[in-house]
């Protein structure tokens, strides 16, 4: 097993509903280390770049306008095997979908309102976090 880091966000519905320290008691409690975290707001520029991938689907307008209505908590999260570990926390896209127990499942009211973001990927997490942080603001582990 990889130790690995992922990059996580609390979407605004997520912080709006106070449910932060609920999410990170899953993280932590799936073995999961928060090795840097931080709130903002998001500017449109800001969140157009972080999900430019998405840039041309008919969702991108609704998407960058929900990530922009309200602070989010951004983080990394460190761990064996932390990009799917996430994934499976997080459960599917669509609250719908998503299996019990997951935090989509618990804390997501729609598929545009979904609570979290994860990284996808090794190559996307790298990306990602370097996004939102410097070096210097990741804290590696010591004990
Ligand atoms: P995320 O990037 O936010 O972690 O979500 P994800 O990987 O599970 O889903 P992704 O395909 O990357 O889509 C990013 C966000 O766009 C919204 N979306 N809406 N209406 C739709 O069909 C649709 N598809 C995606 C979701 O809010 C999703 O989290
Ligand atoms: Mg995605």
């Amino acid at each position: 097993m990889a130790i690995e880091r992922t990059f996580s966000i609390i979407k605004p519905d997520a912080v709006a509903k106070n449910h932060i320290g609920a999410i990170y008691n899953r993280f932590e409690s799936a073995g999961l280390k928060i090795v840097a975290a931080k709130m903002v707001h998001l500017t449109k520029e800001q969140a157009e770049g972080f999900y430019a991938e998405h840039s041309e689907r008919p969702f991108f307008g609704a998407l960058v306008s929900f990530m922009t209505s309200g602070p989010i908590m951004v983080q990394v999260l460190e761990g064996e095997n932390a990009v799917a570990a996430n994934r499976e926390i997080m459960g599917a896209t669509n609250p719908a979908q998503a299996a019990r127990g997951t935090l989509r499942a618990d804390y997501a009211d729609s598929i545009d309102e979904n609570a979290v973001h994860g990284s996808d990927a090794l190559a996307s997490a790298e990306r990602e976090i370097a996004y939102f942080f410097a070096a210097d603001e990741i804290c590696p582990r010591t004990r």
